[in-house]
């Protein structure tokens, strides 16, 4: 009985006395071999073992500024009954707020600061950290006033290497806030400053705008 020793030197022996086209083929052989066994241990191992894992992937989290559509009020303001507006906002991640009031005096004095004086007062949700712009209680004869609440500051751009998606969600959350959520109201009054004036039509537009999580991928 032969040795395996023996055996792989016959093997060599042969193959030296094999002609140039049978060596081609053999070795052809093999690689095809190879190929085969490479590709079946893919399909079984699902190639995880062989391309990047999802720990090399890097997520980058940007910040973008939407804006709300506009909130049209259109009223009868008279100086008997003042308004009370409300605007329910249920967007997070409020970066402003606008509250624009305009309208056109029916009865124009002819002297100009005869003409219609209205107020607007903004009152936001309990417990909202803002600051008004130019303040919170706005008087004047000329249209439009404008009262913008500014809120959240847009979060800086965010780098997570290595990390899953479900982290990069868990980031997000801990970025978003419920800051200026609520109820906005918009205390109204008019004086019309002469005898046969009651009063005015207004309108009031209210916009916001906030931000908006962007992820990317890189490998
Ligand atoms: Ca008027
Ligand atoms: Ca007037």
């Amino acid at each position: 009985m032969k040795s395996l020793g023996d055996r792989n030197k016959d093997i060599i022996a042969r193959f030296k006395k094999m002609g140039e086209p049978t060596k081609t083929h053999v070795i052809a052989g093999f690689i095809v071999t190879l190929i085969i066994l490479f590709v079946v241990v893919f399909i079984l191992y699902g190639g995880e073992s062989i391309l990047p894992g999802k720990e090399e992937i890097t997520y980058t989290i940007k910040w973008q500024e939407q804006y709300s559509p506009a909130i049209q009020h259109s009223h009868k303001l008279t100086q008997r009954e003042p308004l009370l507006i409300e605007d329910d906002i249920i967007q997070g991640n409020l970066t402003f707020i606008q509250f624009e009031l305009t309208w056109e005096d029916n009865r124009e004095g002819i002297v100009r600061n005869l003409s219609d004086q209205l107020t607007m007062t903004i009152e936001p949700p309990p417990g909202t950290q803002t600051k008004f712009h130019p303040a919170d209680t706005r008087e004047g004869y000329t249209s439009p006033l404008r009262i913008t609440a500014t809120l959240n500051d847009i979060p800086s751009d965010i780098i997570l290497p290595k990390l899953g998606m479900d982290q990069v969600s868990q980031k997000i959350k801990e970025y978003a806030t419920n800051n200026g959520k609520g109820i906005w109201e918009v205390h109204l009054s008019i004086d019309p400053r002469n005898l046969f004036d009651r009063g005015n039509d207004i309108c009031l537009i209210v916009t916001y705008g906030y931000y908006e999580a962007l992820v990317g991928e890189e490998y």
